[in-house]
């Protein structure tokens, strides 16, 4: 059965913009990808130590590949884009977080969907909020929009770049 997925992706190393691109690229042999949002600078937040800036976008994509097994093949899309594991939050060529899965809810300890700490990032919430405002957390039950807006204002710089 087709579901809507939203992922989100980030990279504070390198070459940040071509390595979203290609990764969005890559994506497309897991389904059809339907929207991208666009790109935002943001500040590190959650991280030890100094750390270049990210850039971070969302995009939706439908797939008939079950969790589990997007999840491997998403993994592969990141290896495959020459991430290296070093230590946990470390800098990155490219991160692919998956946020919604439809509308499953799932815990298990190689996947927690939706994304436990998405509701709290505002480089999260800033791109998914300019793709689907109106769609609805399915456990918080509260919308994309309504999630940014209780957000503190001290959760991080968010900008959102001009397409050119
Ligand atoms: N990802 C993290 C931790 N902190 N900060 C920003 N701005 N963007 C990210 O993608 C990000 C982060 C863990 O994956
Ligand atoms: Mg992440
Ligand atoms: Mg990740």
């Amino acid at each position: 059965m087709k579901k809507l997925v939203y992922l989100s992706l980030g990279s504070n190393l390198g070459d940040r913009g071509k390595y979203l691109h290609e990764t969005i690229f890559r994506l497309g042999d897991l389904g059809v990808i339907r929207q991208v949002s666009a790109l935002y600078e943001t500040q590190p937040v959650e991280v030890h130590g100094e750390q270049p800036w990210f850039l971070n976008c969302a995009l939706a994509m439908e797939t008939d590949l079950m969790p589990l097994e997007f999840l491997s093949r998403m993994l592969a899309v990141e290896q495959s884009m020459g991430r290296i594991r070093t230590q946990p939050k470390g800098p990155r060529t490219i991160d692919i977080d998956i946020l919604f899965f439809g509308n499953d809810v799932l815990d298990t300890p190689e996947l927690t969907v939706p994304h436990p700490a998405m509701h709290l990032r505002r480089f999260v919430l800033e791109p998914l909020a300019e793709i689907a405002p109106t769609l609805v957390h399915p456990v918080l039950k509260r919308t994309v929009r309504e999630l940014l807006g209780s957000l503190p204002a001290d959760s991080g710089l968010v900008n959102k770049l001009q397409p050119n």
